[in-house]
């Protein structure tokens, strides 16, 4: 159950939000959304997420709870990717919005300039650390089974497993969900969110979380873009509503249109990190 598992967890993604307007609900994330007439809604309590039989305290102390322990496993993963240099990424995003397929083809693209290793994350099946490897990389593969999200303490084992050379980049593919992973830290510098065209330009208003989270998020398939009915201009005024400090790159991993610019953003924030 995802509560359990802490997903609900106010202001989680750690991005203050604040909107002095009056609005009659107590949304732990309050986007300025307003709910259509007659909806039912489930987030309107303190804990901002509904479990028959635990009351909204109950939920909150328990998710708390959750997300102290994974956030001392973060600071414990981030320190260490400090020391030996590690400047890692989280790449989030619904399932089948090509994460995997961006990473090899970046991979490929970079090779002999940056050293790049892979810690994939999928509830079940070996195939993507298969793909990363044969793209040229070093890959571990975490299952997590019911789990809908990676935590930090199964990146630490990650991190074990690998034992990353100093000075490599170090990219997380979590399991394909635009809500749970949101919530957690795993020590990464930085969220990527991807979204692709044929997902449509609303996903930032209706799954706002994982948008408030990022501080990058890649629009891609945009080969696709003339076949979908997609908005690329409102889809970016829609994410940067829920975020304003987003950084927006529209790409495509089939065709390689934008990517420079992504590799640009790669260099220059790791760039950034390594100095801080
Ligand atoms: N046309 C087009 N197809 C793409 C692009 N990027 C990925 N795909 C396709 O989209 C499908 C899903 O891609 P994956 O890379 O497996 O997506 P993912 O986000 O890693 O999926 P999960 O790991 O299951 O969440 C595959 O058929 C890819 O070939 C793109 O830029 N353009
Ligand atoms: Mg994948």
């Amino acid at each position: 159950m995802c509560t359990v598992c802490g997903c609900g967890e106010p202001n989680a993604s750690g991005h203050a939000h604040e909107h002095d307007h009056d609005h009659e609900h107590h949304h732990h994330h309050d986007y300025g959304h307003h709910h259509g007439e007659g909806a039912i809604d489930y987030g309107a309590g303190l804990a901002g997420v509904h479990v028959p039989g635990l009351s909204q305290e109950r939920i909150i102390r328990i998710e708390r709870d959750i997300l102290s322990k994974n956030d001392a496993y973060a600071s414990e993963n981030r320190a260490r990717l400090k020391a030996n240099g590690n400047f890692a990424l989280n790449f989030v995003s619904s399932p089948g919005s090509g994460k995997t397929t961006l990473l090899a083809r970046t991979i490929a693209d970079l090779s002999g300039k940056l050293i790049i290793e892979v810690i994939e994350g999928d509830q079940q099946t070996a195939n993507d650390a298969e793909r990363i490897r044969k793209a040229g990389a070093r890959a571990v593969q975490i299952n997590t089974g019911k789990g809908c999200h990676l935590d930090a303490h199964m990146v630490g084992h990650a991190l074990d497993e690998l034992s990353p050379p100093q000075g490599a980049v170090i990219f997380i593919e979590n399991v394909g969900n635009l809500v749970c992973p949101a919530a957690f830290d795993l020590g990464e510098a930085h969220k990527v969110v991807v979204l692709s065209v044929t997902e449509g330009e609303d996903k930032p208003l209706k799954y706002p979380d994982m948008f408030a989270a990022s501080d990058l998020m890649l629009v891609n398939k945009a080969d696709l873009a003339p076949h979908c009915d997609f908005d690329l201009a409102a889809c970016k005024a829609n994410a940067l509503r829920i975020n304003p400090r987003l950084t927006i790159l529209t790409v495509s991993a089939r065709t390689g249109e934008g990517l420079a610019a992504f590799y640009g953003w790669l260099e220059a924030n790791a760039a950034l990190a390594a100095a801080s």
